[in-house]
């Protein structure tokens, strides 16, 4: 089965849309929160080369941890370069993606060459996804960006399997949305938030949250209002009984 598929289907069996963005700098952290999580959510966002003591054994734990949970890795690189330093920056340096993430993600703007080097040099299982658009102020990708990343995506239907995106913009591609807070509207600096319920309506699967869950008291607790809150109008929209 193709990632897309498997996604879908974890959705559907875990009863959860939620990705939990695990922006910290110690894996420790990452680790004990997965662990803490593991239930609720379907997807883990990891920035690794914001974490201060990377190491392999460590990256092979949380791997582990997340196949034997159902949790799917994808880390939020947003590669943008020309296709010779793409491939060295996924498959080289400390952090060699390639060896072990599900789905990462692509800045469209430096064309298409960098997707064909992703197509030559992935695992099979592995999946990417397009920036279309993004959460917070002031930034530039316009309708017009937005339309020719579709257009990105429908040629390379074999390689790219969804977007990040505020709302559904191609039918047969996932979307998956940052930006996601129940009670704040932006933090203090660009970030902009929509409800759960409000950016599941707008016909997206998969909410990217971050801060929402991890800075709260009781993380479980907080996770489970994200998921009801998203699954509960999801359910509703794509008829699921
Ligand atoms: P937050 O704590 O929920 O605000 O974290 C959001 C995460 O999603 C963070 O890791 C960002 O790098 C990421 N993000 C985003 O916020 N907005 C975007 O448009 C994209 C990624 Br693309």
């Amino acid at each position: 089965m193709k990632i897309k598929e498997k996604i879908y289907n974890t959705i559907i069996e875990k009863e959860s849309n939620i990705c939990v963005s695990l922006d910290y700098t110690s894996f420790e952290d990452i680790i004990s929160v997965i662990e803490i999580l593991k239930d609720k959510i379907i997807m883990v966002k990891t920035h690794c080369d914001i974490i201060e003591n990377y190491n392999d054994s460590m990256r092979k734990k949380m791997v582990k941890l997340c196949k034997e949970n159902n949790i799917f890795i994808f880390e939020d690189r947003k590669f943008a370069d020309i296709g010779n330093t793409f491939i060295a920056q996924f498959t080289g340096g400390i952090y060699k993606i390639r060896e072990w993430c599900d789905i990462t993600n692509f800045h469209t703007l430096v064309g298409e060459g960098i997707i064909n080097e992703f197509k030559s040099c992935k695992k099979e299982s592995q999946g990417g996804l397009l920036v279309a658009e993004m959460s917070n102020k002031g930034n530039f990708l316009d309708s017009s960006y937005r339309d020719k990343t579709v257009e990105m995506a429908q040629k390379h239907k074999d390689s790219i399997i969804g977007f990040i995106s505020q709302r559904k913009i191609c039918d047969g591609f996932l979307h998956l949305t940052p930006g996601i807070r129940l009670r704040e509207s932006g933090d203090d600096k660009d970030q902009q938030y929509t409800t759960p319920g409000e950016a599941i309506s707008k016909g997206v699967d998969i909410l990217i949250v971050g801060r929402g869950i991890i800075t709260s008291e009781n993380m479980l607790e907080e996770c489970e209002k994200y998921r009801v809150e998203a699954w509960e109008n999801y359910k509703k929209l794509n008829n699921i009984l």
